[in-house]
């Protein structure tokens, strides 16, 4: 580890994030995220999350974003899905805080907490948006500024939904089956122990088939770890079992998102490791975590440490025989995502920007068969010099694989092609972007790739 650490010092950037792989760090590195509230749906994971804006030092945020993965650590950014500017009945810009999503015959149901303005939510007919306030109020909103935070929605096998929320407090309430109303009178829980904020619902039979229900929070402040505590009844009481994840001063902030997704258990949370890369003081400007977790037989979790030093492995292996958006990637420390081009036209899907010499993408666990790939397409555009796509396998230095040169398109987004060597098999992949010119910084925009038989 010392010595990757030197390395990375020494060789700048690519190296800081080079060492920063051979730990488990958060899983996106294009934005600040927060919040994280996965959703298992047919063989994918739709994560939403909160968004701390690059500049952040309190809480900024104004917008919720999605990234989907069908392997746990390739992931594929979706960006803006919801915003403060869906709720009509909101002016302000600041305050868009951990939702929840879940979907009910068809409708995808967002809980939307506005910081001090109570908990709306969002309706859409697909998990991607456009998102709609049906109500045009909030949901919930008891005029007070922490109680009405964190909502976490949970449908129970009998169909009844719930929904959790709060700070310091615990609230629950039943929900409707339209999923935009509430069905009785809010109840308070009775204070558990080394309780936060952030709960996380769910229910799960334990090895002897007894179900219990289950609340994961984020653990007194600060620094927060995740608590839980386990229930036989969906309104409690609840007994505290302890943590999922002890406090530590490694983060200050936490926030659980747990889901069972291909016969594995996995906590998602937060930490501040990607700001740490680039500064020691405090800013809100957090990142989202994910490690295996697993439970004994009789239901209770057992004890994760903290998330760096947690496993993540892939399930299965990576797809390249179809078009994959670049915003895919287990790691890209450095690169940005938009729709807008800076100084060019508004581009209709997301694309990498930011791309300055020797930053990276690295895809995971590329399954290239037996006879493996011929060709390599790549979607570009570059307004200035351009600059060179290497192709690499297995390490940032691995064997060239072949590479694209991209000159200036003048904004425009062209399909470039060249033959591959070496590409058979399950391979790690790294597109490695260089200078070919006195232009080191912002060298193109890349937009799809993929090979070819
Ligand atoms: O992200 C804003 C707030 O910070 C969340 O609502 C809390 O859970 C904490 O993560």
């Amino acid at each position: 580890m010392k010595h990757l650490l030197l390395t990375a010092l020494l060789s700048g950037m690519s190296g800081v994030s080079l060492w920063a792989q051979s730990i488990n760090m958060p899983i996106i590195q294009t934005k600040y995220t927060a919040d994280p509230a996965p959703y298992v749906h047919g063989d994918t994971v739709y994560l939403y999350t909160t968004h701390d804006e690059d500049y952040s030092e309190g809480f900024m945020m104004k917008d919720w974003l999605l990234y989907t993965s069908t392997d746990m650590v390739n992931w594929q950014d979706h960006g803006v899905v919801a915003s403060l500017k869906d709720f009509p009945w909101y002016k302000g810009d600041n305050g868009a805080w951990a939702e929840c999503v879940v979907e009910r015959n068809g409708k995808w149901y967002m809980y939307c907490p506005i910081h001090g303005h109570g908990i709306g939510v969002l309706v859409s007919d697909s998990p991607y948006g456009p998102f709609k306030d049906p109500l045009g109020h909030p949901l919930v909103w008891r005029q007070e500024h922490w109680y009405d935070i964190d909502p976490s929605v949970y449908i129970d096998d009998d169909g009844q939904a719930y929904m959790y929320w709060g700070n310091p407090y615990t609230y629950c309430v039943k929900l409707k089956e339209d999923m935009i109303s509430i069905d009785g009178d809010i109840m308070t829980m009775d204070r558990i122990d080394d309780y936060q904020e952030g709960p996380w619902f769910w229910a799960r039979k334990n090895d002897k088939g007894e179900k219990w229900y289950y609340l994961a929070f984020a653990s007194t402040c600060c620094p927060e770890g995740i608590g839980y505590a386990m229930s036989k009844s969906p309104t409690g009481p609840w007994k505290h079992m302890g943590h999922i994840m002890d406090h530590t001063p490694r983060t200050r902030g936490n926030h659980p998102g747990i889901i069972d997704y291909k016969g594995k258990s996995y906590c998602f949370g937060l930490t501040y490791d990607l700001f740490r890369l680039e500064s020691s003081r405090h800013a809100e400007r957090r990142s989202v975590s994910a490690a295996e977790m697993t439970y004994n037989a009789d239901g209770t979790i057992k004890e994760l440490p903290y998330f760096q030093d947690c496993k993540l492995k892939q399930i299965g292996t990576f797809n390249p025989y179809r078009r994959v958006e670049a915003e895919t990637m287990a790691w890209g420390y450095g690169l940005k995502t938009t729709r807008e081009n800076p100084s060019g036209p508004w581009n209709e899907t997301l694309f990498v920007t930011d791309i300055d010499d020797g930053e990276y993408i690295l895809v995971r666990g590329i399954d290239f068969g037996k006879k493996g790939a011929l060709k390599f397409h790549a979607s570009c555009s570059s307004q200035l010099y351009g600059g060179r796509m290497e192709i690499r396998l297995d390490a940032v230095d691995g064997s060239l694989a072949g590479a694209i040169d991209i000159p200036n398109t003048k904004f425009k987004y062209r399909e470039f092609i060249t033959d591959v060597t070496q590409c058979n098999g399950v391979r790690d992949v790294y597109f490695v972007f260089k200078s070919t010119s006195i232009q080191k910084k912002n060298l193109f925009n890349f937009d799809w790739w993929k090979f070819d038989k």
